[in-house]
């Protein structure tokens, strides 16, 4: 499934956030920068429409949409952190989440860029950037050389060659328009500018004006990365809390679903996934796919077979069941529908599936 790299300057709440979207405890320490391997950890996609039709279903078992989360180790600028293992890792990542540290504590030690967020925004940014840079200029001049006589080649090459002068400028690559021939040309370099990204503030416990923190960052990230506010450590007591308590800690917060929820969905929507849902009383179930699939497509991440003897699958959504109080009395209500091939599911569908191998 879809990894997403957690990143940042060091001692800025990362392994907290991670912990609160995982339920896991990795070790939390104010240490200046640390060498570990990553943290490795799943966080689910919470979904509370699936939560209430496999209750109307009284499923036996519900599974959520997960993220594959990756811890790495801090990155330090100019240090340690930033090294060429570092970047490597970063790049077999689907999506990145930037941590940026505003909280103040006497008792973390801060680095160059302090708590202030937007700071370390440019500061990683830029990082990012030149990293990107490095790759692509050292592969102009060879895709150029490689690319006489094929027309699409050289688009491409010209396409590394133009992306390489922009990223010179500190200019990530997802801030400008690129063609589909470039962007498989840019493919293998899996560059870390173009991978979405979601910019998680980690506010503590004092926000003072979490929505200018959060237009302050917006301002110096490309259009379009979606912006959180978080209280990373908030988050990880809450996450330990079972869900009854911690639904009325987020209601007397006036936090509503929480921020954590909030981030992870951004997450699977700057992936460009979606889901579609199975449900019933053995298994309710949220199945991610790309936003676009086909019906078989979305078939094929069920059962193999299912894509392959696809026919057609009957489809409606879950708001839909959920009015109706489930699958049979949706179905009876006539809200059920029949679609072929060539349907393109849609966030929110819920699908059953015929087929004959
Ligand atoms: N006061 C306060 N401390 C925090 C918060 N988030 C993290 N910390 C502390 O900051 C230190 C570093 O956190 P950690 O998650 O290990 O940071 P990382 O280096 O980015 O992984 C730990 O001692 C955390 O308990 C927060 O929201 N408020
Ligand atoms: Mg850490």
């Amino acid at each position: 499934m879809a990894r997403v790299g957690i990143l940042g300057l060091p001692n800025v709440g990362k392994t907290t956030l991670f912990n609160a979207l995982t339920g896991l405890s990795a070790p939390t320490a104010a240490h200046p920068f640390s060498t570990t391997e990553p943290n490795v950890g799943v966080a689910r996609v919470p979904d509370d429409r699936l939560d209430r039709a496999a209750a109307l279903e009284k499923s036996a078992k519900v599974v959520h949409a997960t993220l594959d989360l990756l811890d790495l180790p801090a990155m330090a600028p100019g240090g340690a952190g930033f090294g060429p293992q570092f970047f490597g890792r970063l790049r077999e990542m689907e999506a990145v989440a930037i941590v940026l540290r505003a909280f103040r504590s006497d008792a973390v030690p801060d680095g160059e860029s302090g708590t202030d967020p937007v700071a370390q925004a440019e500061t990683l940014l830029l990082e990012l950037t030149l990293a990107d840079a490095e790759v692509f200029s050292r592969r102009a001049d060879k895709a150029l050389k490689e690319a006489t006589g094929d027309a699409s080649k050289r688009l491409g090459a010209e396409g590394i060659a133009k992306a390489a002068a922009l990223l010179g400028e500190g200019i990530p690559l997802r801030a400008s328009e690129w063609s589909e021939i470039q962007l498989e040309a840019f493919r293998d370099l899996a560059p870390l500018t173009l991978k979405p990204a979601v910019w998680v503030i980690n506010v503590g416990e004092d926000a003072a004006d979490p929505a200018a923190l959060e237009s302050a960052v917006a301002a110096v990230v490309p259009r379009g990365d979606v912006v959180v506010v978080v209280s990373a450590r908030l988050e990880e007591e809450a996450a330990r809390l079972d869900p009854t308590d911690r639904a009325e800690l987020y209601e007397g917060l006036g936090l509503g679903e929480g921020a954590l929820a909030r981030v992870v969905r951004a997450t699977y929507d700057a992936l460009g996934l979606i889901s579609f849902f199975t449900v019933g009383p053995k298994e309710s179930r949220a199945w991610t796919v790309r936003r676009g699939a086909t019906a078989p497509e979305a078939a094929g991440k069920i059962h193999t077979d299912l894509e392959r003897g696809f026919i057609r699958a009957e489809v409606t959504t879950i708001d839909e069941v959920l009015a109706a109080g489930g699958w049979d009395k949706a179905k009876a209500a006539g809200k059920v529908r029949l679609e072929g091939k060539e349907y393109r599911v849609l966030e929110g569908d819920v699908l059953v599936v015929r087929f004959s191998v």
